[in-house]
């Protein structure tokens, strides 16, 4: 409850600063100035966001709100400049999650690029021919259409926490930080090509236009030169649309099967070297760190996880019901989903129904005739890799890829 009034107030007090920035940003007036020609009198107003929103942050700066399209709260629950997608939301909804819908993760905020003066610089010592590409030129390029899910590396951080008794650092995600969607883009392969890739380039690291994080400069992760060369691709549309601004308008990376940062929304620049690339997002982050990771091997790869699609924790009404979920995996597409309805005691199949691409999810349902009282529901997927999801995650410090089997309560009355 404490959270959903939290959500609601932090979402007017930012629709509020989106209005006075878009003032703002068209018209050089004071941010006083703004509030009053939207109504609001430069003291009302910051009453009403400091009541809105708890904090008069809002009022205190004057940066862009971290995500421009709406995020509702029957829909989204706001993590700082992120928004997690709340899986009852995605009941009786179809395969592909709507742009309006998909979850964001934002290290700063969302830009406003203009693809009439954008372009995608590609150079460094492993490429002959450095080249500059506008968004035409861009959509000169072959393109190709593929379904396939972007999902964070830390999406279900909060169970190291909650279920396993070790809290981890980062966003507490539950399990919303994922979406699928059909993209539409330009191989990068024909991209590198058309740059001179030399034969022994090692490293490809696309670079975002959004503000810079602090010391660390812009968001960029370094991606292996046979990854690169493999599936990566540039899009440009997400189910038949340009990208949307929040999802990285004109362009960005879509790097299938790997955690979400590889994927780098808003891409202005690639650096191909024939030396290893190392950024903040290879080296203090994504990696796993910690007592059981003494090497602290890099984090690329994601791993099979299952949600239903219900409230966290669910409230049901007792009788027939019939519970639905999705799974998915990054090594290939569902075999099978079992689900308990008792803790983990019994397990019964759910029947798998609609696509199921891989790297993508699998949408699956059961029956449940739902007796009054508190249960804990449980899915697992094993996928066509023959990888089953465990009954614990491996902890590490930055809680990333909680791939083991989450405990859902759900309370029927
Ligand atoms: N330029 C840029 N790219 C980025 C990010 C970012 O903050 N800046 N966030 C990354 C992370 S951590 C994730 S999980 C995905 C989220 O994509 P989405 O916001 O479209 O859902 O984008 C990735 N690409
Ligand atoms: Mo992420």
């Amino acid at each position: 409850m404490r959270n959903a009034l939290k959500n609601e107030a932090q979402y007017d007090a930012e629709r509020l600063d989106r209005a006075i920035w878009r003032l703002r940003r068209t018209e050089s007036i004071s941010r006083r100035e703004a509030l009053t020609r939207l109504g609001l009198s430069a003291l009302g107003g910051a009453a009403l966001a400091a009541g809105l929103s708890g904090s008069r942050r809002a009022f205190a700066q004057d940066a862009p709100p971290a995500v421009i399209k709406p995020t509702p709260e029957d829909t989204f629950r706001i993590l700082n400049t992120n928004r997690e997608t709340l899986w009852q939301a995605f009941k009786g909804q179809g395969y592909l999650t709507p742009a309006s819908q998909f979850f964001v993760r934002n290290h700063t905020s969302s830009p406003s690029i203009d693809a009439a003066t954008w372009s995608l610089r590609v150079e460094g010592s492993g490429v002959r021919n450095p080249i500059d590409l506008s968004y035409e030129d861009l959509l000169c390029f072959p393109t190709v259409t593929r379904t396939r899910a972007i999902e964070c590396a830390g999406n279900g951080r909060s169970f190291y926490g909650t279920q396993q008794g070790t809290p981890a650092s980062g966003t507490q995600w539950l399990l919303g930080a994922i979406g699928v969607a059909e993209w539409r883009g330009v191989r990068l392969s024909d991209i590198l090509d058309r740059a001179g890739v030399t034969a022994d380039a090692v490293d490809v690291m696309p670079e975002g236009l959004d503000p810079e994080v602090n010391t660390d400069g812009h968001v960029r992760r370094p991606i292996p030169i046979e990854k690169a060369l493999d599936d990566v691709l540039v899009v440009f549309e997400m189910n038949g649309e340009p990208l949307p601004p929040d999802h990285g308008y004109p362009a960005r990376l879509l790097v299938p099967g790997w955690i979400g940062i590889a994927n780098i929304k808003w891409v202005g620049r690639i650096e191909v070297s024939t030396e290893p690339l190392f950024s903040a997002w290879n080296t203090t982050q994504y990696r796993f760190t910690g007592a059981n990771y003494p090497d602290t091997p890099v984090v690329s790869r994601q791993v099979p996880k299952s949600a239903f699609e219900l409230a966290f924790p669910g409230t049901l009404t007792a009788g027939e019901q019939v519970l639905t979920g999705r799974s998915w995996s990054a090594e290939g597409s569902i075999r099978s989903v079992d689900v308990s309805v008792d803790g983990g005691a019994t397990w019964r199949p759910a029947v798998i129904s609609g696509r199921n691409v891989r790297q993508a999810w699998a949408q699956w349902s059961i029956p449940w005739q739902a007796t009054p009282g508190e249960h804990v529901l449980k899915a697992r997927a094993t996928d066509t890799a023959g990888n089953v999801q465990p009954d614990t995650s491996l902890f590490n410090d930055n809680g990333y890829l909680f791939g083991a089997v989450v405990n859902h309560p759900v309370t029927v009355s």
